[in-house]
């Protein structure tokens, strides 16, 4: 039961590559041997998706599938750092759901963010950190580091887009007066239409287009009744989804039904069912529309309504679903004050940038260090930050690697394969590489959390009792 409907597409994001350190000394006129001075590379750009509300589909994505943002550049000497590559951004329509997607089986993991309001934002796939360059490794001991970091590599992640469209302007109205009948005959949808209550069940949408060019996303909605704030009748959801709506169309039979309801009548009894579900709903935009003005004796019905409708500050539109009359200028007006409504929303809404939140569950999913023991003495170690920082460290360079020892250590990796059961002269496998297992004497401490191991990138002097 969603007055939505739904495009998708699965799409491949990767960051780009942070761009590597620089190992460097300073070379200058009388000085034999200067210090470090390798500058750091670039962060790779982030790929983000942002919520357009120019855009009315997904089509961007159907037929290009992969994105990736530009990398970062390398480090030089002179402390000069490579330059950050610019975000790749992505944008969808408003009402997009974004979700990460498994790789292999390219089903949904989990919701990465519901982008509902005009220039919201995500970052779906973050660039890699630049590599350090050696300046950073100077300790009291180690005056001349040769090696800096690789950059980070960024990875690739499959996401999926999906577009709920969601109703500009909803159909309001009792039951029977004919609002499948007006989506029917403004738009495309085809809605079944009946002369007994309750014919739609579920909402309808449609897009209705103005003479001008202008559209708008026009929901027809199942009849509402009094009580219906109070859970009676389809009530309740429905008016959830009015909720969402900026424009309300209050459509009223000015032929009072069979029960020869009064036009007049109907329509305060709606608004009042609007205002009891919730306060904001009877200050929301409305626009109040006579239906069945082709049928004759309305038009004392119609004249009332009128006064009524613009003495509570609403403009008024005769019609009729059956012949089209009034229609044309019913579409446009409705079409004009859609576009006035999401300007101002979109004027309106902060900038709000999700990604924080989601950046922070991404990390610690990072953080997460695994140990399985693979054979009586062979321990396999994986985690997308541990593995990262293998590939990150040049083995052709002994500096580098004593330097990737330190940085196990400090991220609680020693801890973790002693709590697991690993002793001294053990196998430790990590990607495809295999190290010692060199135990610390001392017990592990007993509140070690190993699934958040906190490892941070920019601490500049880990010199401290090295070596
Ligand atoms: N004469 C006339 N009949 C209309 C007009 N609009 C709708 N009707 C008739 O009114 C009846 C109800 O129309 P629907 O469009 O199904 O009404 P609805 O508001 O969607 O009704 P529910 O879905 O039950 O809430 C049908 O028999 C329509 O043919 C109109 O402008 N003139
Ligand atoms: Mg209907």
């Amino acid at each position: 039961m969603e007055n939505t409907f739904t495009d998708l597409s699965h799409i491949n994001v990767r960051g780009g590559d942070g761009g590597a350190g620089c190992m460097s000394f300073r070379r200058e006129a009388f000085v034999p041997k200067g210090g470090p001075d390798g500058g750091d590379g670039g962060r790779g750009g982030s790929v983000v998706v942002e919520a357009d509300p120019q855009l009315s589909s997904l089509i961007d994505y159907r037929y290009k599938h992969h994105f990736r943002a530009e990398r970062g550049t390398h480090g030089q000497g002179a402390r000069r750092h490579g330059r950050d590559g610019e975000d790749l951004v992505l944008r969808v329509p408003v009402g997009t759901v974004v979700r990460e997607l498994d790789p292999a089986t390219q089903t949904p993991l989990y919701d990465i963010a519901d982008l509902t309001s005009p220039g919201e934002r995500v970052v779906v796939a973050p660039g890699g950190a630049g590599g350090r360059g050696n300046i950073h490794f100077v300790t009291s001991v180690r005056r001349a580091p040769a090696f800096a970091e690789k950059g980070e590599p960024a990875r690739e992640h499959w996401i999926e887009l999906e577009m709920k469209l969601m109703a500009d302007a909803a159909l309001v109205g009792m039951p029977s007066v004919g609002k499948s009948s007006l989506i029917a005959r403004i738009s495309a949808a085809r809605p079944k239409i009946a002369d007994y209550p309750f014919t739609t069940l579920v909402p309808n949408l449609g897009v209705a287009r103005a003479a001008n060019g202008q559209s708008f996303v026009a929901a027809d909605v199942p009849g509402l009744i009094e009580g219906a704030s109070e859970g009676r009748g389809l009530g309740h959801q429905f008016l959830r989804h009015i909720e969402r709506t900026a424009l309300i169309l209050h459509v009223v039979d000015v032929t009072g039904g069979y029960e020869g309801r009064d036009a007049v009548e109907d329509y305060r009894t709606i608004n009042a069912e609007l205002a009891a579900y919730a306060s904001e709903l009877a200050s929301r935009p409305q626009i109040v529309v006579a239906n069945k003005c082709d049928l004759p004796g309305t038009e004392d019905a119609v004249e009332r309504l009128r006064a009524v409708a613009e003495e509570d500050g609403h403009e008024f539109f005769a019609v009729s679903a059956a012949t089209g009359s009034g229609l044309d200028a019913l579409v446009t007006r409705c079409a004009a004050e859609v576009a006035r409504l999401r300007s101002q929303a979109a004027s309106d809404e902060p900038t709000v940038d999700l990604s924080e939140r989601w950046e922070r569950e991404r990390q610690r999913r990072e953080r997460r260090i695994c140990v399985t023991r693979e054979e009586r003495h062979a321990w396999r170690v994986t985690g997308p930050q541990i593995e990262r920082m293998v590939i990150q460290t040049d083995w052709e360079n002994d500096e580098a690697v004593a330097y990737l020892q330190h940085r196990f250590d400090r991220c609680g990796l020693d801890d973790a394969l002693a709590k697991a059961g690993a002793v001294n002269g053990d196998e430790v496998r990590i990607l495809e590489l295999a190290f010692t297992f060199e135990g610390t004497e001392r017990a592990p401490e007993p509140d070690v959390v190993e699934e958040e191991l906190d490892e941070t990138f920019d601490v500049v002097d880990d010199g401290e009792g090295e070596e």
